[in-house]
């Protein structure tokens, strides 16, 4: 009697085991790359949201926190580097697209989500949707509040990401940010509050979704070229080339840019006022730098629409590049990589109107 109940009670188990074996082989398999940033903060007490310490919690812990992660995806932590991405540089980007290209070339990855700071989530966005070699999601979130404070929002946005990650949706979509149950594309994503949860949007062009209900919601997706139609490979890549961001303002002078090329810029981004217009006193540096060799992009600080070529500027004549409608951060991204193939201004101008 007794060995029969143990039979029946191994058959169950069994069962069990091929159950959860088939629900496991059903969800899709998710990467998790954490970088630091608030998702990974503490502060001191649970209404600590300004003063805490960013990048203190590792992936195993991100992951832990939310069990719910099982339910949608078969999920793998790895901790890249722990940094509060105000400090995000060149080698962690390259160190991070490669480490993303590896992993999706394997057939047990189906996407990654990386957690990283929102300082620079738009600048690596970016940076990835032009050097990620698949067509498999890669979603990048992160948290307006440290994982201690009273309806922390990384939970929910991890959860979302995870979601976005491994649905087929987002596959093709280039790479994807997600925080506060919205979905923005690479390109256009911008920081653009200090403070609040609903920080992250595409101002003007929108977002590209929602997520509801554990459910993504496409709308429309960017026409420009991303991921694996892009001419940019990174893998034999161990340096970027300087290019700084000159900040146009009433009253300037040509002393910032100057001292850019003297230190050896490559690439100067000029973000001017209105649509990218350039003050007298910078043109004969301007025109200095052009003989130097150094390329000349002339973006916006005003961040949204696109700053026309020959309109406040004789483009042609100075031989200057225009940055379509990307801010004088993600102008700066592309003109490093547009360095790494040309140094000719109207190949680096086609970039642009390109992705
Ligand atoms: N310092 C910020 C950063 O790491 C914290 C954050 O918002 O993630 O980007």
């Amino acid at each position: 009697m007794q060995s029969k109940k143990i039979a029946s009670q191994f058959l169950i188990l069994c069962c069990a085991m091929l159950v959860s074996v088939a629900q496991a082989q059903k969800l899709p398999n998710v990467m998790i790359l954490a970088t630091g940033g608030t998702i990974a903060g503490t502060g001191a007490t649970s209404t600590t949201t300004v003063g805490y310490t960013a990048a203190k919690i590792g992936v195993d812990a991100l992951i832990e926190a939310v069990p719910e992660l099982k339910k949608v995806a078969n999920v793998r932590g790895e901790q890249v580097f722990q940094i509060a991405s105000e400090n995000m540089n060149n080698d962690y980007w390259l160190k991070l697209a490669k480490r993303v290209n590896v992993l999706l070339a394997q057939s047990d990855v189906d996407g990654i989500v990386i957690t990283h700071g929102t300082d620079t989530i738009e600048e690596t966005a970016y940076f990835l949707n032009l050097t990620v070699k698949s067509r498999k999601p890669v979603v990048i979130v992160g948290s307006m509040r440290p994982s201690t404070a009273i309806s922390a929002d990384g939970p929910i946005n991890l959860y979302n990401a995870v979601l976005l990650a491994g649905s087929q949706d987002a596959i093709g979509k280039g790479v994807l940010v997600t925080l506060n149950d919205q979905i923005n594309g690479a390109r256009e994503v911008t920081k653009t509050n200090t403070s609040t949860l609903d920080t992250f949007k595409t101002p003007e062009l929108g977002f590209l979704g929602y997520i509801q209900g554990s459910k993504p919601y496409f709308y429309r997706q960017s026409v420009r070229k991303n991921t694996v139609d892009t001419e940019f490979d990174i893998s034999k890549l161990d340096t970027l080339p300087q290019v700084d961001i000159v900040y146009g303002y009433a009253n300037m002078g040509p002393v910032a840019l100057n001292a850019f090329v003297a230190a050896g810029a490559k690439g100067i981004i000029h973000a001017g006022v209105g649509d990218g217009s350039l003050a007298s006193t910078v043109i004969p540096s301007i025109i200095d730098a052009r003989k130097k060799g150094v390329v000349v992009v002339r973006s916006s600080r005003v961040g949204q629409g696109i700053v026309a070529r020959n309109g406040e500027a004789d483009d042609d004549k100075l031989d200057l590049v225009v940055s379509d409608t990307l801010n004088a951060q993600k102008a700066r991204i592309l003109l490093m990589l547009a360095l790494t193939k040309t140094t000719n201004t109207k190949e680096i101008q086609a970039m642009y109107s390109k992705y």
